[in-house]
This record gives structure tokens, sequence and C-alpha cells, in this order.
């Protein structure tokens, strides 16, 4: 029998993370704003999709905020703020997901008075983000089908633990020669409950679908 003492780090950080996120969730609650999480791989279009969904809002854009995670750089906060939205960048340095501590830190930089709509994208990952609640209302899955149609059945954790699923980059599902039927009923498998919507942030296919499942219509 072995005798070594192992220190557990991992849920005191997660116990802390959870303490933080309620508040949180009880300040968006008390202050009647709808925050939607949007997760998955560097590229798969997180910031796109945010853009469209900005686009087709029919209400002022003063009521929308974005919080941005990356490693490093403003180019995606840069890209958001050019709707005539406010917004925060956050850089991680080095981590790769967001915490609910570094959305307690933007919300010191950001005005959330008359704020309905606050979108917060995590740092590229389909691992990580998902252990770290962030307060949000809803938690947005975001694969493309140029990651190959794999990728439900390789992160299980990340699929069953989300809102809902978007397959986007639906464009270039026939040049990907990629099977989107078999991603449909994995995720559906995995996560019964999480509607899947198929949308292209090129062609604008299915933005109008994902805006009413998250009551932005
Ligand atoms: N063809 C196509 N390209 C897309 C789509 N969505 C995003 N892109 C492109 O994919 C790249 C990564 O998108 P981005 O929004 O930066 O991804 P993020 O890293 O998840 O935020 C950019 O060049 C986008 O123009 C889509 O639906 N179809
Ligand atoms: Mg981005």
């Amino acid at each position: 029998m072995s005798n070594v003492v192992v220190v557990r780090v991992d849920e005191p950080i997660l116990e802390s993370n959870k303490k933080i996120a309620s508040q949180l969730r009880e300040l968006f609650a008390s202050r009647g704003i709808h925050v939607f999480e949007f997760l998955g791989s560097p590229g798969s279009g997180k910031t796109a999709l945010i853009e469209k969904l900005i686009e087709c809002y029919p209400g002022d854009l003063s009521e929308i905020a974005y919080i941005g995670g990356d490693v490093a750089s403003t180019l995606d906060t840069e890209r958001i703020l050019r709707h005539g939205v406010k917004g925060v960048q956050v850089n991680t340095g080095g981590a790769c997901h967001l915490e609910a501590i570094h959305i307690r830190k933007a919300l010191r930089e950001l005005d959330i008075d008359g704020v309905r709509v606050l979108f917060i994208e995590n740092v590229g990952n389909l691992i990580c983000p998902i252990y770290f609640d962030l307060g949000s209302s809803m938690r947005i899955l975001i694969v493309s089908v140029t990651e190959g149609e794999d990728k439900f059945i390789k992160h299980p954790v990340t699929v069953m633990n989300c809102d809902v699923i978007v397959i986007n980059k639906y464009d270039l599902v026939e040049v990907m020669e990629v099977d989107v039927e078999r991603m449909i009923s994995d995720a559906r498998r995995i996560n019964p409950k999480a509607p899947i919507v198929l949308t292209s942030a090129k062609t604008n296919y299915g933005i109008d679908n994902l805006a009413k499942i998250l009551g932005l219509m």
C-alpha cells in the first residue's frame, strides 16, 4: 500500500469557481441579463456566429455586451466592437479556459447598465471550459464540419454539459464530405435534451433558427 501524500488541487479550484459563478448568476438574474457562453475549438466560428446574432438582434445595440476570452490579442473584441456593441477582452496569458473570476474582473471594465444580452466567448478549446461555470444562462457548443465528424464522440463531457449544440460551416459540408446526419445522431445520443442547430456564418443559413432558440428573436 502506498503512503504517498496526495495534494488535491482540482476540487478547491472548482469549488471556489462554483461559488463565484453562482454570485455572478445572481447578479445577472437581478439585472435581467441573459448570458450566453460560446465554447468550441479555435476557428469553429464562435466570433463569427456572435457577430451574426448581433447583426440580426431586433433591439437596441446598447442592450448587448461581449466578453471575449483568448490567450493573447484583442482581435475578436475588435471584430465585435465594430458592430457598435460594448465589449472587453480577457487575455488569459496561457490558460486554456475562462474562469468565473475572470468574468468578475471583466465586469469591472464593462458597464452593464441597460444590458439585456451578454455574450461570453470562451478561449478556443473543446475540453477545459466545460469544467468552469461562468454563471451563464446557456452554454452553446460550436463544432464546425471542418473539424471532422467524430468530435462529439471524442468530447462527450462537453457535449453532455451544454444547452445548445451548433454544427457550423454547413456551407462546407459537401466539400468536406462530412456525414452530418452521423454528427447529429452522435450529438443527440450523448445529449438528448440540447437542440441541435445547423448554421453557416458565411451564408447566414440557420442564424435565425439559432437566434430563436436563444430567445433573441
Ligand atoms: N465557410 C465558413 N467559414 C466560416 C464560418 N464561420 C466562421 N468561418 C470562418 O472561420 C474562421 C474562424 O472563425 P472565427 O469566428 O474567428 O472562429 P473562432 O475562433 O471560433 O472565434 C474565419 O476565417 C471565419 O470567417 C462558416 O459558417 N462558414
Ligand atoms: Mg473567436
